[in-house]
């Protein structure tokens, strides 16, 4: 999955539209997919995922941190998530397909928050953005 540079400046100047609303968006994006797909529930059932849980949300607050760092550091994605995609991976044994879901969630919601600004250009460099994301934290799944 490679950027371009107009994807980098796009993801870049797109995030911080997104600003300190992020991990609001990733909480709304995990109850989305919570809604649509029932299973992914499974890898947080130590945890309270009504709506308006803290755990949910001290759980946003730390993805969204990664993404805003990840959205720094866009030539060095490899580096910067190699712990997380440790923990994904090996610990969590997230399979795989389920970051596509919720990369698809959060993009809907971004679209829906920020429907001026998530233009078709936006859009597809974000996609990128989550499918480079993505493919890191699965990286060393099995
Ligand atoms: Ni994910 C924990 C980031 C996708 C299930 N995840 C985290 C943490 C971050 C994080 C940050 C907190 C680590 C820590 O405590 O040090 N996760 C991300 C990112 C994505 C992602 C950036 C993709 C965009 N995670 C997913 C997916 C699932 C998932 C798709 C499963 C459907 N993550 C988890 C679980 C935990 C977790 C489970 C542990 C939660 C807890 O606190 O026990």
């Amino acid at each position: 999955m490679v950027l371009s540079p107009a994807d980098k400046s796009q993801v870049k100047a797109f995030w911080q539209k997104v600003g300190g609303n992020a991990a609001v968006y990733v909480t709304e994006a995990l109850e989305r997919m919570f809604a649509s797909f029932p299973s992914t529930k499974t890898y947080f059932s130590h945890m309270d995922l009504s709506h308006g849980s803290a755990q949910v949300w001290d759980h946003s607050k730390k993805v969204a941190v990664a993404l805003t760092v990840a959205a720094g550091h866009l030539d060095d994605l490899p580096g910067v998530l190699s712990a997380l995609s440790d923990l994904h991976a090996h610990k969590l044994r997230v399979d795989p397909v389920n970051f596509k879901f919720l990369g698809h969630y959060l993009l809907v919601t971004l679209a829906c928050h920020l429907p001026d600004d998530f233009t078709p250009a936006v859009h597809a460099s974000m996609d990128k953005f989550m499918a480079g994301v993505s493919t890191v934290l699965v990286s060393k799944y099995r």
